[in-house]
Parts: structure tokens; C-alpha cells; sequence
């Protein structure tokens, strides 16, 4: 077996390269193993100097982050002491360099800074995003990171986790060359170059005042709610106030803080679940289908967004609409919003351009034979997708991948329209669908694994978090989020502020509050939905009557400047007496008593309705894991990464006391709030949502 650290010779240069793939994460053995490598390079009297460099795809991507697991468990020994390691190798007589490829992140920056010196290639990048998952640096990157590019820029860093290019790091002083060509070879030369004893920690002449104010502004709309990025700033702070090691103990303290959060806990969580959504039992976990084209049917907001994903992936798009009039307006659509891309300084508009080259408007079937991908984007309705796909059908070639953006709809129905369901799957892409990271992947009780595979491949490819969900009403995300809506409506039905609802979940950390995500989504949109549905309601089932009336009255929302609330021109919410009137008259007419209702309560109610659908769900199979859900909800609902997800939210506020609260409510509202089966199993056995492997353990 490769050792995790190994030494070898360049003439008079020692190389030390770290082998501990995937990333070259410093996981129990690397940093010893890199110590042990630069003390034998001192000791060597034929060596003059080392060269750190990661082998394969990456320099060090950073602590091991599995290991943290093990320390706040109480597992492990509660210390993350790298400090002492550091402090021995910038202290070596003969310089060491690290050589940089792929990421030096974290703990691999911090690394790199205890080195007298540090070389990159140009297309390498450095960072401290430790706040992502809940934590500041904790090796020294808020001491030496402010002496080598100055304070201001070194709190930037370190507050929003923000990766920057190698050539961003050379201009800063971060990096001391770009090496075009070989790295080891250039890093070799440049450890020839280079001179002993230039260390980071006796650097200070860089530090100076941090403007707090204008990093917290940004931080308020960026990481609202997150405390690390404000202990990072105060790490970085006493950079200038303290001596260097008195600077590292308060580093260190801040890290621990921040260690045992539960910040920390639910983002490493969300970090950990983004990537375990794509290992679907079953499923194989590469795929040899590539989409080299796509056909999309719908220019509508889906269609339109759907296509610029596309586009953006560099994947050439045939675009269908039914008149001229809907696909000239599509097309507009598109073009305005790579515009105002380019407008904002993210986009060149060479590359807005190219984008738009890969773009074929049609109103016909023509180029849809060389698709080996299909998606239909047209609005909610069982017919008209049937019929699409019958067509779909005659077109696309054999094996083409054919794809419904049904949020509600049963997908088996709609595979039922072709003679190849096995090729059939839902793509349930989020509004705005170049923006959301979410993919909800719908199997089909025919979906072939293949078929599964190639969708979480392609989902990958076009930037998207992908999470397989099993085929039923609304699937995850939209099943979940009717109850969700559904109490918040009541909420206010039974006396509770409209502003006040959308406020309470807001200060918890929801994107937006529920009743105003209706304004934004268009509260037509459920209103169709009701209707198409209306088959299925339960008899004496209490249900939210407020939208409906709204919808009747033409407030569909923002698009109508009225919905919950007024909007003015920029779109900000005006509170509407009127929709408070209206509540009140429709309560009183139902029979609903008035009272005054906690800011706990609203809470509970919205959040704990989640969890309870997201039970069943996960008991149906519906979802493989607990965490499934999650990443749904953070990627797709604008959950907050750092309470992890409605599952594990949940599971942090035990589920002992989940399942009391909403026998309380059950008691109050009825059979709408039964516990959910498997909620009562796990509570009742002192279990975690997150113990559960249900469907992934069978699947
Ligand atoms: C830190 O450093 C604290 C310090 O201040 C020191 C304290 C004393 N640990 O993302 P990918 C796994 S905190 C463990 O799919 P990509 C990942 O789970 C850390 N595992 O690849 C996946 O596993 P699997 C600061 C890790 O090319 C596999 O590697 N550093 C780690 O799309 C491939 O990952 C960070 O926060 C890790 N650190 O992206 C960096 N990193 O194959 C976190 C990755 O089983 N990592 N894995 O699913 C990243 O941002 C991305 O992984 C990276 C590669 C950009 C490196």
C-alpha cells in the first residue's frame, strides 16, 4: 500500500508528496507524515530543500472534516492540534514550498502558509471556507493569512469562504509564483531559488484595521443567521491585536466554539448529504449515456430556464413552442436575462453570446430525432402532457432519455403515453431553473437504473444537486411543502398577522416566509393544481380558503402587484388591510375562533408539518434517507443550510418532543396533524429520522 506521505529525491530538493485520495485531506497520519518527511529533509546534509505537493487532483482540501464527527461525538479526544506540527515545519531551517494544483482549501491553505514559500499553477485555488461548514479556520489561517495579504482582504476570505484564483492569490502576495508548465519541475527551481527563514508568522507589517461594519452588511444578506463568520472576523481581529501566539490560542478557542455548535453540526450534515444523495443502491454509480444534445417542449419561465441550463452547460438546445408569438417571447425571456448577467459583470458577453449559438427556436419536431434528451416543460395538466408525450414518442430516437418537469403529476401515468416507459423519468427542475441547484429525479416504477444513472450523471453536468424521489403527489419537495403552506394559511385564519407569519420563518432562516414564497411563485399556480385535483379532496377535511378567494379577486401575486400583500414597482411587499379584512370575514364564516397566537406556535406548526409529511415519506420509500429530504429542502425551499434540513431539525429538537408538540396540535386541529407512523416508532424507540434506512437499506 502507497504510504500517506512519502519522500523522495530531486538531486539537492527532498519532495514530499501526500497520497490520500479523493482530495488530499489531512485525515490522522498526513500532517505527522508530512512533519516526518521535513525533519528528514533537515536532516539529510545532501538536501538543501522540500517541495509539498498533493498527488492527484488536489493539493489539501483541508482537515478531514469526517474527523470532526468523531470530536464533538466525544469519540475522539476533544483538540484539533495541528498548531504544533506548524510551528515545527516554518521553524525548519531549509525551505520548504508548497506546490499547489487543484485546491490548497482550509487546513491545506493553512498548511501551505506554515511553508516559506508557496507556487501554484495558474488554474489552482485557495481559500478558507471553513464558515461553509459552520467553523473558521483553525490552523493558524486567521493569523498568517492577514500578516501575508493584509487584514481587510484576509477577514473577507475568512468570512464568506469564497475560494480565490492562484492569480488573485499572486497579485495579494499569497502566492509567490504562477509556474506555467511542469509544477514539481517549476517548484523544484523555485526551491533552488529559494532563500531559508521567511516566515509568515513574523510578518506583520500587512495588519492593520478590518471594516467590520461593511463585511457584517454583506454577511446579513449572504450567511443570515450564522454565527462563524462572525467568530472569523474575530479571529482575524485579534490577528492585530494580539501577539502571534496569543493570536493562535484565541483562534483555537473560537474554532472549539464554533466545533460544537449546532451550526456546525447541521452544515456538515448538508455538506456530507449533497454528496450522498447521489449513491442510489442499485443505481450504477457512473454512467456511459452522455447528452451531447437536448430537445426542450415549453419556452414558458420552466422551458426558458431549463434551456439556459442547458445552455450554460454548454449542451446544445432545440427549443419547441407551440405559435410563434409564445417562442419569440421565450426567446426574449433568455436573451434579457443573459443581458442583465453580463449587465451585473458575471458574464462576458462573448460567453452570453456563445450560449446563445447553442439555441435552435423551432415550432416543429424538427432536430428532436437527434436529441438524446427530451424534457417537456409545459404547464400542469395530465392531458396535454400525455399528449405531448405520445408525440415524444414517435420522434425521439431509441434510448433518449424523456424527461417530464412535472412538480405534481404521476409520472407513471405519463410514461403510460409511450410504448418505452422504461426510458421515462421526471426532471423537476426549480424556478428560476438556471438559479436553484435542486433536481428532483422521479423514477418510475418502470425507470430503468440506467436511466436513473445517466439522470444523476447529467445532473451533475449541468451544475445541479440531483435527489432520486419516488413517484407520488408532489413528490418531495412540493408533498412536504403543502402542509407547510397549508398551517401557515391557517395560522392566519385563526388570528395570526400575515406579515407576521412570513417574518417568524424568515428569522429562522427560510429564504423567504411561505405566504410570500405563493406571491412569488404566482398563487395561480396551486389554484390550477386544486382544481385539477379537486377529485381527491377528503370530505370534511378543513381546508385553506383564503388563496382561492384571492385568486377569484386576480391577486395571483407579485406578477399582479397583489396577492398576500401589495408590491410597489421594486417589487417590495406592502402589507394589505384588505387580505387581513378578508381573512377575518372568511374565519368568522367557517366558524373559526380568534386568539392571540405565539411566535412558538407559528413555528412548530409550519415547521413540524414538514417533518410529519417527511416521515411518511420516508416510510413509503418515497425518499431513500432522512437526509434526502434535507438536501430537498436546503437546495430546493430555501431551508437553512445551517438548521440542516426539516428532517434534521427535527432530529436536533429530539423527536421525543416532536412527537409531543404535534400530539398537542392534533389534539387541537384534528386528524391533519396525526403523527406520522414512523415518527411514533422512532420517538418511541429514542431514535434519530437519521437512523432510519428504510428504503436505502432495501432499495
Ligand atoms: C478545515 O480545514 C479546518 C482547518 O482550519 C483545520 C482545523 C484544525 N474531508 O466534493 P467532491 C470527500 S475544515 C473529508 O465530490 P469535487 C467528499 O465527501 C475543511 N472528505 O469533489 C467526496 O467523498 P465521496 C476545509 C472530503 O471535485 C470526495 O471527497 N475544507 C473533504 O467536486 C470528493 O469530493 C473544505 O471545506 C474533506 N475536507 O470538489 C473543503 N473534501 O466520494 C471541502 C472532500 O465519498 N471540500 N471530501 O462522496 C470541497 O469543497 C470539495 O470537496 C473540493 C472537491 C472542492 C475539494
Amino acid at each position: 500500500m502507497e504510504k500517506l506521505v512519502q519522500l523522495t529525491r530531486d538531486g539537492d530538493v527532498g519532495i514530499i508528496t501526500i497520497h490520500n485520495p479523493p482530495v488530499n485531506a489531512l485525515s490522522p497520519g498526513v500532517p505527522e507524515g508530512i512533519l516526518q518527511c521535513v525533519e528528514e529533509v533537515q536532516a539529510d546534509s545532501s538536501l538543501r530543500a522540500a517541495v509539498l505537493i498533493g498527488s492527484g487532483r488536489t493539493f489539501i482540501a483541508g482537515a478531514d472534516i469526517k474527523e470532526f464527527g468523531k470530536i464533538t461525538s466525544g469519540e475522539k479526544e476533544r483538540k484539533v492540534g495541528l498548531n504544533p506540527t506548524l510551528a515545527k515545519m516554518e521553524s525548519a531551517a531549509k525551505p520548504v514550498v508548497a506546490a499547489i494544483h487543484g485546491t490548497a482549501l482550509g487546513g491545506g491553505l493553512e498548511f501551505a502558509m506554515a511553508c516559506h514559500y508557496r507556487v501554484a499553477v495558474a488554474k489552482a485555488q485557495v481559500g478558507q471556507p471553513e464558515v461553509k461548514i459552520g467553523l473558521i479556520p483553525g490552523a493558524g489561517g486567521t493569523q498568517r493569512l492577514p500578516r501575508l495579504i493584509g487584514s481587510q482582504k484576509a477577514a473577507e476570505m475568512c468570512a464568506f469562504g469564497d475560494p480565490i484564483s492562484a492569480a488573485e492569490a499572486h497579485a495579494l502576495g499569497l502566492v509567490d509564483e504562477i509556474i506555467d508548465g511542469d509544477l514539481q519541475a517549476g517548484a523544484v527551481a523555485f526551491a533552488r531559488k529559494a532563500a531559508a527563514g521567511r516566515r509568515a508568522r513574523d510578518l506583520s507589517g500587512k495588519l492593520g484595521a478590518v471594516d467590520r461594519a461593511a463585511i457584517e452588511k454583506k454577511l446579513a444578506q449572504k450567511m443570515r443567521g450564522r454565527k462563524a463568520p462572525i467568530r472569523a472576523l474575530d479571529a482575524v481581529e485579534a490577528a492585530s491585536r494580539l501577539g502571534f501566539d496569543e493570536g493562535l490560542a484565541e483562534e483555537s478557542r473560537l474554532f472549539m466554539e464554533c466545533l460544537f455548535s449546532s451550526e456546525s453540526k447541521a452544515l456538515i450534515h448538508a455538506f456530507f448529504g449533497e454528496r450522498e444523495v447521489s449513491k442510489v443502491p442499485g443505481v450504477p454509480p457512473k454512467s456511459g449515456f452522455a447528452v451531447n444534445k437536448a430537445a426542450i417542449i415549453g419556452a414558458g419561465t420552466m422551458g426558458g430556464g431549463i434551456a439556459m441550463t442547458y445552455l450554460n452547460a454548454g449542451i446544445p438546445v432545440v427549443l419547441k413552442e407551440t405559435t410563434q408569438e409564445a417562442l419569440d417571447k421565450g426567446l426574449a425571456t433568455i436573451r434579457k436575462n443573459y443581458e442583465s448577467t453580463v449587465a451585473k459583470g458575471r458574464l462576458s458577453n462573448e460567453d452570453a453570446e456563445r450560449r446563445l449559438s447553442l439555441l435552435t427556436p423551432t415550432l416543429t419536431y424538427d432536430g428532436f430525432a437527434e436529441a438524446d434528451i427530451v424534457v417537456e416543460a409545459v404547464f400542469e395538466n395530465m392531458a396535454l402532457k400525455k399528449q405531448i408525450f405520445a408525440e415524444i414518442d414517435k420522434v425521439a430516437r431509441p434510448g433518449a432519455i424523456l424527461a417530464s418537469n412535472t412538480s405534481t403529476l404521476d409520472i407513471d401515468e405519463i410514461a403510460s403515453a409511450t410504448a418505452r416507459p422504461q426510458d421515462v423519468i421526471g426532471h423537476h427542475f426549480f424556478s428560476p431553473a438556471n438559479v436553484m441547484r435542486l433536481l428532483e429525479i422521479v423514477r418510475g416504477k418502470a425507470s430503468s437504473a440506467e436511466l436513473i444513472s445517466a439522470s444523476l450523471a447529467l445532473g451533475k453536468k449541468l451544475g445541479k444537486v440531483a435527489v432520486v424521489v419516488g413517484n407520488c403527489r408532489g413528490f418531495v419537495g412540493n408533498r412536504m411543502f403543502h402542509p407547510y403552506r397549508r398551517e401557515a394559511q391557517f395560522l392566519v385564519e385563526e388570528g395570526a398577522a400575515i406579515a407576521e407569519v412570513d417574518d417568524v420563518l424568515y428569522e429562522f432562516g427560510m429564504a423567504m416566509g411561505p405566504l410570500s414564497v405563493g406571491d412569488l411563485a404566482g398563487l395561480d399556480v396551486g389554484w390550477r393544481i386544486r382544481k385539477e385535483f379537486k377529485h381527491l379532496d377528503k370530505e370534511g377535511e378543513r381546508k385553506a380558503l383564503i388563496e382561492d378567494q384571492l385568486c377569484e379577486m386576480g391577486r395571483y401575486g407579485q406578477k399582479t402587484k397583489a396577492g398576500w400583500y401589495r408590491y410597489d414597482e421594486k417589487r417590495n411587499r406592502i402589507d394589505d388591510p384588505e387580505v387581513t379584512a378578508l381573512a377575518r370575514k372568511l374565519a368568522a364564516e367557517a366558524g373559526i375562533p380568534q386568539r392571540e397566537i405565539s411566535r412558538e406556535e407559528i413555528l412548530d406548526r409550519c415547521l413540524l408539518a414538514l417533518a410529519n409529511e417527511g416521515a411518511r415519506i420516508l416510510d413509503e420509500g418515497i425518499a431513500l434517507r432522512s437526509v434526502d429530504i434535507d438536501v430537498v429542502y436546503v437546495n430546493g425551499y430555501g431551508f437553512p443550510a445551517h438548521w440542516g434540513g426539516p428532517m434534521w431539525y427535527a432530529d436536533f429538537l429530539g423527536l421525543d418532543k416532536v412527537l409531543a408538540r404535534i400530539r398537542v396540535f392534533e389534539a387541537r386541529h384534528g386528524s391533519l396533524w396525526e403523527p406520522a407512523p414512523l415518527l411514533v416508532r422512532l420517538a418511541g424507540e429514542g431514535k434519530k429520522f437519521s437512523d432510519f434506512q428504510g428504503a436505502a437499506a432495501h432499495a
